[in-house]
């Protein structure tokens, strides 16, 4: 799978894909991430990419000029399944999405900053539109980054089985049950027995009935009986 970043703060997502899970994907070349400057797409002066907004009102705009620019130069390489702006406004991330998603080969990601982009990109070129919750954040840089790493570590074979994406929570409409490493015994603070009584079955229905004790406790509005 290959996701591009398209983007006016480049800088923000250095480093951000080159650490553990999504390091390990792109190395089996299961994963390439790329981030595009959107500053290299403009032909104004002093590589301007926003502009003060119709109607009056404080906040730049990204113009629409720069970002047609760079999708159909972009588009020239790859087919995207999917052109994916990031926005407060968009339908909320979860794993259903990211699931779905991670089956793709293509996405592009629009990172909007100022006060958003103009509507007329997002009316013919935008596919999707995603928010990563309900707050805001000062650009999509940091929600790109998000959408990213939780679509990048679906990829078939980038999680091994110990961290297998099968155990995680939300997967099953589940929390994770708690986990246990040495020592078995710290300032009195023990592990539950079960954990160390080698019975399998009898580890798993108790992580299993863990699992619905937290979910039920922490997000009732996920549990499903
Ligand atoms: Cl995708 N962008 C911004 N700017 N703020 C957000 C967001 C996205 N998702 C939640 N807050």
């Amino acid at each position: 799978m290959k996701i591009d970043i398209l983007t006016v703060v480049p800088g923000l997502l250095d480093g951000a894909f080159s650490h553990s899970i999504l390091k390990r994907a792109a190395d089996k070349k299961l994963l390439e991430i790329n981030v595009i400057n959107l500053r290299d797409y403009t032909n104004l002066p002093r590589a301007q990419v926003d502009d003060y907004q119709f109607g009056g009102g404080a906040g730049m705009v990204l113009m629409i000029e720069p970002l047609v620019n760079a999708v159909e130069s972009l588009q020239q390489k790859s087919i995207y399944d999917e052109i994916i702006f990031l926005t407060p406004d968009g339908k909320t991330l979860n794993q259903k999405l990211a699931n779905s998603l991670s089956l793709k080969n293509n996405l592009l990601l629009i990172c909007g900053h100022y006060k958003g982009i103009d509507q007329r990109f997002r009316d013919n070129f935008v596919t999707m539109e995603i928010s990563i919750g309900d707050y805001v954040l000062s650009g999509g840089e940091l929600a790109a980054a998000v959408l990213a790493d939780s679509i990048g570590r679906l990829i078939p074979g980038v999680l091994n089985d110990e961290s297998s994406a099968l155990t995680d929570s939300f997967q099953d409409d589940l929390l994770a049950p708690p986990v246990y490493t040495r020592p078995e015994d710290f300032r009195g603070m023990k592990v539950p027995p079960v954990l160390m009584s080698g019975n399998h079955k009898l580890i798993e229905e108790w992580r299993h009935e863990k699992a619905v004790e937290r979910t039920q406790l922490l997000r009732p509005d996920i549990f499903k009986s």
